[in-house]
C-alpha cells in the first residue's frame, strides 16, 4: 500500500446558534444524512457516499465557528507514533477517550500556532454508504436530498503563523505543498495549500492575524453540473451565496461558497487536478490573487479576505 500516515479530513465539528434551523439546513438544504445525536446535544452527519459514522458534527453555541478538525490515520500504530512525533516536535498533545465523539476510538488532539484544534484518530465506526460491498449501485437514494455532496473534502483556516503551520504539517505530518500565495513582498506565504494524498487540497491555511478562525469546510460534488445544480437549491432555499459558480485559479477547483444559517462559509466543489508528492508546488503573486481566487472574473472578493467564523 502507498498510502500510509495520515489518510484524510474524517470530521469537523461546527458550532451553529440554532440548533434544529441547523439540522433543517445540513440534512434538507445541503442533504447531509443525520446519524446520531449525543448527550452534550450534538448532531453528527455524513455526506451519502461516506463510509465511516460521521463527518460533520453541529453543536449550539453563542458563535459560530470551528472547534475542531480531525484527521484519520491508517491505524492504531500510526497514531501513536504520530502523537510521539508531534511531541518530539514540540508540540502538546492530549487524548481524547474513545466514545467522546460518537462511534470514534480515541483522538489525539493538538493547537496549531495557528490557533486551531486538530485532531488524529485511527478508528470510527464504518456504516458503509448503503450501497453494500457486493455488486453495489452506483449511488442510493440519500444522494437524492438536497445538494447531495459525495464527501467532506477539506477545511480552509485563517489565522497567524502560517510559516510554521507549513513546517509541522509537512515535517511531522506527512503533508505536502501544492500550491501558495506569496505575501506582496513576496518573501513568504499568504496562504498555503496541503496535501496527505493525491487529492490537490485536504487542509488549507491563510494568514490572519485572529487565531482560530474557519473560512470554510468544503463538500465535494460528481459533477460541474452538480455544482450548478447545488447553486440552484441553495437559490431555492434562499441561502446566502459568497462567490459563485466560478473556478478557483488556485487548485482549478470549480465552487460556490455559500453561509450557512449561523454564518459559517461552506464550498460545494468539484474537479481540481491530482498531484503527486513529488510535484513542484504552483506559486501564485500576491498581485494574480483574485485571479487564484476566481480566475474567470479575475477578482479578489473582499468576502473571501474578510469574513471568517
Ligand atoms: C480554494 C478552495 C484562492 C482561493 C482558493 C480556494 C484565494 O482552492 O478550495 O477553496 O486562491
Ligand atoms: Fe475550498
Amino acid at each position: 500500500m502507498a498510502m500510509t500516515g495520515v489518510l484524510r479530513p474524517g470530521h469537523a465539528q461546527v458550532r451553529v446558534l440554532n440548533l434544529e434551523e441547523s439540522v433543517r439546513f445540513y440534512r434538507d438544504v445541503l442533504g447531509l444524512v443525520e446519524t446520531g445525536r449525543d448527550a452534550q446535544g450534538r448532531v453528527y452527519f455524513k455526506c451519502w457516499d461516506e463510509r465511516d459514522h460521521h463527518s460533520y458534527v453541529i453543536r449550539e453555541a453563542d458563535s459560530a465557528g470551528l472547534d475542531f478538525f480531525g484527521f484519520k490515520v491508517l491505524d492504531k500504530a500510526t497514531l501513536e507514533q504520530l502523537d510521539a512525533d508531534l511531541r518530539a516536535y514540540g508540540l502538546q498533545t492530549t487524548r481524547i477517550p474513545a466514545g467522546d465523539l460518537l462511534e470514534t476510538g480515541e483522538r489525539v488532539r493538538f493547537e496549531l500556532p495557528s490557533g486551531h484544534l486538530i485532531e488524529l484518530y485511527a478508528e470510527k465506526t464504518i456504516v458503509g454508504n448503503g450501497a453494500g460491498l457486493v455488486n453495489p449501485a452506483p449511488w442510493t437514494q440519500a444522494r437524492e436530498q438536497g445538494i447531495g455532496p459525495v464527501r467532506l473534502d477539506h477545511a480552509l483556516m485563517y489565522g497567524p503563523n502560517v510559516a510554521e503551520v507549513h513546517k509541522i504539517f509537512t515535517e511531522v505530518l506527512g503533508f505536502y505543498l501544492v500550491e501558495r500565495v506569496l505575501t506582496p513582498d513576496g518573501q513568504g506565504n499568504a496562504a498555503i495549500w496541503l496535501s496527505c494524498s493525491h487529492k490537490v487540497h485536504d487542509i488549507a491555511f491563510a494568514e490572519y492575524p485572529e487565531p482560530g478562525k474557519l473560512h470554510h469546510c468544503s463538500f465535494l460534488m460528481e459533477s460541474w453540473e452538480q455544482v450548478l445544480r447545488a447553486g440552484d437549491i441553495m437559490s431555492m432555499n434562499h441561502v446566502a451565496v459568497d462567490i459563485g459558480p466560478t473556478r478557483h485559479g488556485v487548485t482549478r477547483g470549480c465552487t460556490i461558497y455559500a453561509w450557512d444559517p449561523s454564518g459559517n462559509r461552506f464550498e460545494t466543489f468539484m474537479g481540481g487536478y491530482q498531484p503527486y508528492p513529488d510535484y513542484e508546488p504552483l506559486t501564485w503573486t500576491f498581485d494574480n490573487f483574485g485571479q487564484g481566487l476566481d480566475y474567470p472574473q479575475r477578482k479578489l472578493h473582499e468576502t473571501f479576505l474578510t469574513v471568517v467564523t
